[in-house]
């Protein structure tokens, strides 16, 4: 197994570390993850969490870089763990979403939420209104509008997205990371956020995509490479992608 393994964290300078385990321990699998997503939530005590997605190798001996650069639509399984008010994993294998939550009484993870669904629209957008000047026009006149009407979403951002993707996977609506003037590409990272937060999200019913394409038809080019990233219910999603297509015009 090959572990590409990203960590960033205040007291260290970030880190890439290629992890290769030893020949006669190597299977057929790559796992991209994040061991700490939001770790800089750490000393105020938000939650935060662990993300990784799992890929089948597509070569045989020494594994390579082109093994990791795999859409996420061939993604094998992929999943996340929340360390928040409890300790929850929530993991999909292709055949829809399962969530199993830690009792730690006994030790172990109860399935607490089989067949996990969301719903085709929420009352919630997420996303850091704090870039709001460097947003491009779409994103101005989509986030405006989920404030205006008879019935405005809440926002909601918590700033570690597997608390933001869980809590849009509970309750609905709409989590964002778009493009920004200093981040024309995003902030995300494709293969250990994007991707298997995109996976669990479409398998549970919601949709995925860049501002162009569903995140999992992206052919990544870099194993650190980032996305633009709009996520969750499919009816706000589909929303925001109308907008955005509206100003291409
Ligand atoms: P910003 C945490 O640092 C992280 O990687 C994600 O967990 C989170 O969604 C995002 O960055 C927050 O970024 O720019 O809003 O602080």
């Amino acid at each position: 197994m090959y572990l590409y393994w990203w960590h960033s964290n205040v007291e260290l300078i970030t880190s890439v570390v290629k992890f290769q385990v030893e020949d006669k321990c190597q299977g057929k699998y790559i796992v991209c993850f994040d061991p700490l997503d939001g770790s800089s939530n750490i000393d105020c005590l938000v939650s935060i969490g662990s993300i990784f997605g799992i890929y089948k190798r597509t070569t045989d001996g020494a594994p390579t870089v082109g093994d990791t650069l795999q859409a996420g639509r061939h993604l094998v399984a992929a999943g996340y763990a929340l360390y928040g008010s409890a300790t929850m994993m929530v993991l999909s294998t292709g055949q829809g979403v399962n969530g199993f939550m830690l009792d730690p009484a006994i030790g172990e993870f109860v399935l607490t939420d089989p067949n996990m669904r969301i719903k085709p629209r929420g009352k919630i957008y997420s996303l850091n209104e704090g870039y709001a000047n460097k947003w491009d026009d779409a994103i101005r006149e989509y986030v405006n509008s989920k404030k205006q009407g008879p019935k405005p979403y809440g926002g909601r951002y918590i700033g570690s997205m597997v608390a933001d993707v869980h809590r849009t996977l509970k309750y609905g609506g709409i989590f964002m990371y778009p493009a920004t003037a200093d981040a024309p590409k995003g902030k995300l990272r494709l293969m250990y956020e994007c991707n298997p937060m995109a996976f669990i999200i479409e398998q549970a019913g919601g949709k995925s995509s860049n501002g162009s394409v569903s995140i999992l038809d992206i052919q990544p080019e870099a194993i650190h490479q980032r996305s633009p990233i709009f996520l969750g219910s499919s009816e706000d999603v589909e929303e925001v992608l109308a907008c955005i297509a509206k100003h291409k015009q």
